[in-house]
C-alpha cells in the first residue's frame, strides 16, 4: 500500500516541479507513494479567489486567511487520523527522529498533509480548528513553506523501505539510528589523480577489513572535530 502525501501550497507548481524529480519521483512512479499537490486558491470564498488579506489590528504584511486553508484541508484529508503538518518557523525543529516518528504516523494513517503557508504567516484560526503538527526545519525565515515541505518530504520518502536503491547507498548513511550516528567518512571516485590529488592508499589496497577500520576511523575523528554533540563519550 502506497502513502499519500498531500502538499496544500499557493504555489503548485513548484511543488510538483520537485516531486516528479529524481529519487522522489521515481519513488511515485514505482507505486511506493503518491502525491495530490492542492491549490488552496481553489478554495477561496469570494469570486476574486482572495487568499489574503491586512492584519486585524495593523501592521506591515498580509495574513493568510482561515477560511480557503481549513476547506481545502478538510476537502483532502481522507483518513482523521492522517497527520496535518504545518511548516513554520515557530515549530518543532526537524531531525531524523522527528522524520522517523512522522513517517509512523503517516504509514499508519496511509496519508500525510503537509500545510505551506505564505506571506507573513497564517490566520491563528486555522490554527486552533486543524491542530496541525508544527514543524521548522531550521532557524530561519523563508518566504513560504513550500521549500520545508519538500525538505520533510524528502527525508520521509527515502526513510521507506525499498524507495533507496542499492545504488542510492542506502541504510548506512550518517544519521540511520535515530538520532546517535556519526558523520560520513570522505568518499572518492574516479579519476584517482585530479590536479594531483590521489585516493588515500589504503582503498586502493583491496584489503576489505583495512579499508572498513579506516573509514570508521574517519568518520570517528570527523564527528569528533565537527559535532562532538553527536558521540556520548566527550
Ligand atoms: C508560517 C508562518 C517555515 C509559514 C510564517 C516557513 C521558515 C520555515 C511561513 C511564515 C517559513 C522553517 C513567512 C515567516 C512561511 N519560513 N524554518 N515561511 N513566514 O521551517
Amino acid at each position: 500500500m502506497s502513502l499519500s502525501v498531500k502538499v496544500l501550497t499557493l504555489f503548485p507548481d513548484m511543488i510538483r516541479a520537485v516531486l516528479e524529480t529524481s529519487i522522489l519521483g521515481r519513488a511515485a512512479r514505482q507505486g511506493q507513494v503518491d502525491y495530490t499537490v492542492v491549490d488552496i486558491r481553489d478554495f477561496a470564498v469570494d469570486k476574486h479567489r482572495t487568499v489574503d488579506d491586512y492584519p486585524y489590528g495593523g501592521g506591515a504584511g498580509m495574513i493568510m486567511m482561515a477560511p480557503p486553508i481549513v476547506e481545502a484541508v478538510e476537502a483532502t484529508r481522507e483518513n482523521d487520523d492522517a497527520p496535518v503538518l504545518l511548516m513554520t518557523p515557530q515549530g518543532e525543529r526537524l531531525d531524523e527522529g522527528l522524520v522517523l516518528e512522522l513517517l509512523d504516523l503517516a504509514s499508519g494513517a496511509g496519508e500525510i498533509i503537509l500545510l505551506c503557508g505564505h506571506y507573513k504567516g497564517i490566520d491563528e484560526r486555522a490554527i486552533e480548528l486543524l491542530c496541525p503538527r508544527e514543524v521548522s526545519i531550521g532557524d530561519y525565515v523563508l518566504t513560504g513553506g513550500e521549500l520545508p515541505a519538500l525538505v520533510v518530504i524528502d527525508a520521509l520518502v527515502r526513510r521507506i523501505p525499498g524507495v533507496l536503491g542499492n545504488s542510492d547507498s542506502a541504510e548506512q548513511d550518517s544519521f540511520t539510528a535515530a538520532l546517535a550516528g556519526r558523520l560520513e567518512c570522505p568518499w572518492y571516485t574516479r579519476p584517482p589523480d585530479f590536479r594531483g590529488l590521489e585516493i588515500p592508499e589504503v582503498l586502493m589496497s583491496g584489503h576489505h577489513a583495512k579499508i572498513e577500520a579506516w573509514r570508521r576511523e574517519q568518520s570517528l575523528a570527523r564527528t569528533r572535530q565537527r559535532r562532538p554533540d553527536l558521540l556520548d563519550d566527550d
